[in-house]
């Protein structure tokens, strides 16, 4: 076997050996893989235990580039829905965590005036139709559509 060939052959076998993917219909961005549900609108518990089914979680979004890669799909799929995120702030009214992690919440793109708890009611954050998908803070019982991330996963091992 020649040996330019072989270094091919042998860059393939590793390429596959240590390829990760995205499970089909899911969306891949930088290490996570992310599901947009739309089948069937949900509160924001429900919506967390859907994708916990999915051995995933409600979106934890950390970074400008996550928030913009999620806003850009929406806008793209032309959904005109809202989506809930994995963030609330039922635990200490005022603070934002992320469920997931209980970390505190540091990238923001909360809409103009928002978080507002109107009526003392909205503890759950959602990327928001009305506002092109800035945050807004709503009654967590709403009804919306909603996006589970999971990690990448290592595709089967095709060669072994
Ligand atoms: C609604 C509800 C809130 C949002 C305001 C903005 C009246 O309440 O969607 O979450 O902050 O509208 O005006
Ligand atoms: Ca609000």
């Amino acid at each position: 076997m020649g040996s330019v060939y072989r270094f091919v052959l042998l860059s393939a076998v590793v390429a596959v050996l240590s390829a990760q993917s995205c499970p089909g219909g899911w969306y891949h961005h930088a290490t996570s893989c992310y599901a947009f549900i739309d089948a069937e609108p949900l509160g924001w518990a429900e919506a967390m235990f859907y994708c916990s089914t999915l051995h995933a979680n409600l979106v934890q979004i950390e970074s400008s580039s996550e928030n913009n890669f999620l806003k850009n799909h929406l806008f793209a799929a032309k959904t005109n829905a809202t989506y809930w995120i994995g963030l609330t702030d039922a635990l200490v009214e005022g603070k934002y965590l992320w469920q997931t992690t209980q970390d505190d919440v540091n990238f923001v793109d909360w809409a103009p005036g928002e978080p507002n708890d109107v009526a003392h009611t909205e503890d759950c954050a959602a990327l928001w139709f009305g506002y092109h998908y800035q945050w807004n803070d709503a009654f967590c019982a709403n009804r919306y559509d909603f996006i589970c991330e999971r990690e990448m996963t290592e595709r089967p091992n095709i060669i072994g």
